[in-house]
């Protein structure tokens, strides 16, 4: 496993960087590559993040299903304020902590912050591979909750996402391009294959600290994985009523819900990515959707690569 302490107030030119949307860099840490404007971020929260016991993770490579998980997952342990959702985005409930947290240099002075929006139980999102968070999270008692979906959807999901920013319209993205970049791993978080294998390894290795689900498995069956979800975190669902109360938890953070609150359809971050509008989180929200993007040539391209990166490794997922 890579080292993971780095320097505080990296000098990006001291990075490998590679090119990857138009005349835009991605630079590398710790065998992954990221975004100028989080980098700094992803530094400060491998060097300075320091979990609670209490604290709720939730890991994800982007485009995976992080908006999804966030709404089931303020709604598991926040059930009577659940209603927060139908005016506010998940991501507004939720910060990211390369991102929000430890986003600006102003955060980089504390060392612990408070989560202004929890008050019982910090609940914090990141997309920082688990091999860069291995001394912060492989001995916590934080809980982590990792979710994955297949490369494809994601691939696709990714290049739909980043189409919206502006360098993007300018330059453009054209998909046989975001196919290769993503078949690299240079994409921003990537290499995807190494980011799911290092949260499944946490996973099994400690089962009771870190929970894996993927989107496929969550769209097939949500109510299980809501019961499986509230379980790990040590607030399961009681009473006469527990499987109404899972239905209603689980309709009100479906995606036709969601995506249909005021708050997700107008307005949206002016993130240090790009601006990036509400409803870019919430896009078509089904399994299977490369298809409608995909040669077949394609397709055997990146399952030939899945089997490599997951099947030969004993995970059966993806193709
Ligand atoms: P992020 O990493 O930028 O936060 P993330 O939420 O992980 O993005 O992924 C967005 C995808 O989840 C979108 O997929 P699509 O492009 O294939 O449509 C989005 O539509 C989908 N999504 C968002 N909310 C939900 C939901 N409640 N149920 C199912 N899918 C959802």
């Amino acid at each position: 496993m890579e080292d993971s302490s780095f320097d505080l107030d990296l000098e990006l030119s001291s990075l490998p960087k590679e090119k990857w949307l138009g005349d835009d860099y991605l630079f590398q840490l710790g065998g992954f590559w990221h975004l100028p404007q989080a980098i700094q971020g992803v530094n400060r929260v491998i060097n300075q993040f320091q979990p609670l016991p209490s604290d709720i993770i939730l890991a994800s490579f982007p485009k995976t299903g992080t908006t999804w998980l966030k709404a089931l997952l303020y709604s598991i342990v926040n059930r009577s304020s659940k209603h927060r959702l139908t005016t506010e985005n998940p991501h507004s409930l939720i910060p990211v902590l390369e991102y929000k947290t430890y986003g600006t240099t102003h955060a980089s002075s504390t060392a612990n912050p408070p989560c202004h929006i929890n008050d019982s139980r910090r609940i914090l999102s990141t997309h920082i591979p688990y091999q860069l968070l291995a001394k912060t999270l492989g001995s916590s008692e934080c809980r982590v909750v990792y979710v994955t979906r297949n490369p494809k959807d994601t691939l696709v999901s990714t290049w739909h996402f980043v189409n919206k920013w502006k360098k993007a319209k300018e330059e453009g993205w054209p998909f046989e391009v975001a196919v290769e970049k993503f078949c690299h791993g240079l994409i921003p978080c990537g290499p995807y294959y190494d980011h799911v294998m290092g949260y499944r390894k946490l996973c099994l290795d400690r089962p009771k600290y870190a929970h894996f689900l993927t989107y496929e498995g969550l769209k097939n069956d949500p109510k299980t994985h809501v019961k499986k979800l509230a379980e790990f975190l040590g607030c399961p669902f009681q009473g006469e009523d527990a499987e109404a109360q899972v239905q209603d938890l689980v309709n009100g953070c479906s995606f036709e819900v969601l995506s249909n609150h005021e708050v997700n359809m107008a307005g949206g971050f002016p993130s240090r990515i790009a601006f990036i509008p509400s409803n870019s989180f919430f896009r078509k929200g089904v399994v299977g959707d490369y298809k409608e993007h995909m040669s077949a040539e394609v397709v055997q391209k990146i399952d030939a690569l899945t089997k490599e990166k997951f099947h030969s490794f004993g995970f059966i997922y993806g193709v």
